[in-house]
């Protein structure tokens, strides 16, 4: 059999290219996070005060994990996110609400610069407080159905209370970039639109810290990555 022309050849691959979909990246990464080790046992919280939209007793909500020890709530973001790569300024809306007695969702992330919208659903008096080292502090009152804005500058990772409700958290995760994920109640999480490369992810979690995976990726193929946290 005769081999094609250099010339053929070269004409078939200009072809290939130039009716190839324009697509600026192909690769992903696909991962899950799971806790390793025995499961402690699930913390409540005895509720003392404004039982009639509290309830009695609160789940500590802190380690959230499927029956295959999946764990929701972690938060994973590349360290090495593509050169220019930044969190987009036009994203949709933050909110986090205060809803029986509970930060819900319990974790939301915020491109910096971004605003997180406090709400409260209970007719009840909550407050939001945070203490955070790179961003503004704030402590607000926050009366039934009022809606706080809160603008979130630098990337950090920055912890809720309300004052008034001992067992109430919530986390702002503010991004330094548009590569963060939180992992569902299967644990997992996902990022497309990658050149494909080797690739630092870390991964945050409030109750069991901070660990680090790596993941290589090519256009063909997705790169999967399971990543255990434990007690610390
Ligand atoms: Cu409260």
């Amino acid at each position: 059999m005769r081999r094609m022309p250099f010339a053929g050849g070269l004409s078939a691959l200009l072809f290939g290219l130039l009716c190839a979909p324009v697509i600026s990246h192909g690769a992903a990464i696909k991962g899950k996070v799971i806790f390793a080790g025995p499961v402690p046992a699930q913390k409540k919280v005895d509720v003392t005060i404004d039982q009639y939209v509290c309830g009695t007793q609160k789940d500590a909500g802190d380690l959230l994990l499927s029956p295959q020890k999946e764990l929701r709530n972690a938060v994973v973001w590349l360290e090495n996110a593509p050169a220019g790569t930044v969190a987009p300024a036009e994203s949709a809306k933050v909110e986090m609400d205060q809803n029986g007695c509970t930060f819900i969702p319990r974790v939301v992330i915020v491109p910096a610069g971004g605003t997180v919208d406090f709400l409260n659903s209970d007719r009840l008096l909550h407050n939001i407080h945070a203490t955070p080292k790179l961003n503004a502090s704030f402590n607000r009152t926050q009366p039934k159905s009022r809606t706080i804005p809160i603008t979130f500058d630098k990337p950090e990772i920055v912890r809720i209370n309300c004052d008034l409700h001992s067992w109430m958290a919530g986390w702002v995760v503010v991004a330094a970039h548009q590569y963060y994920a939180i992992t569902g109640a299967d644990g997992q999480f996902a990022f497309d639109n990658l050149p494909s490369g080797q690739y630092n992810l870390q991964v945050w979690h409030e109750r069991l810290g901070t660990t680090r995976a790596s993941v290589a990726i090519t256009d063909q193929q997705a790169g999967r990555v399971t990543v255990e946290m434990k007690s610390p």
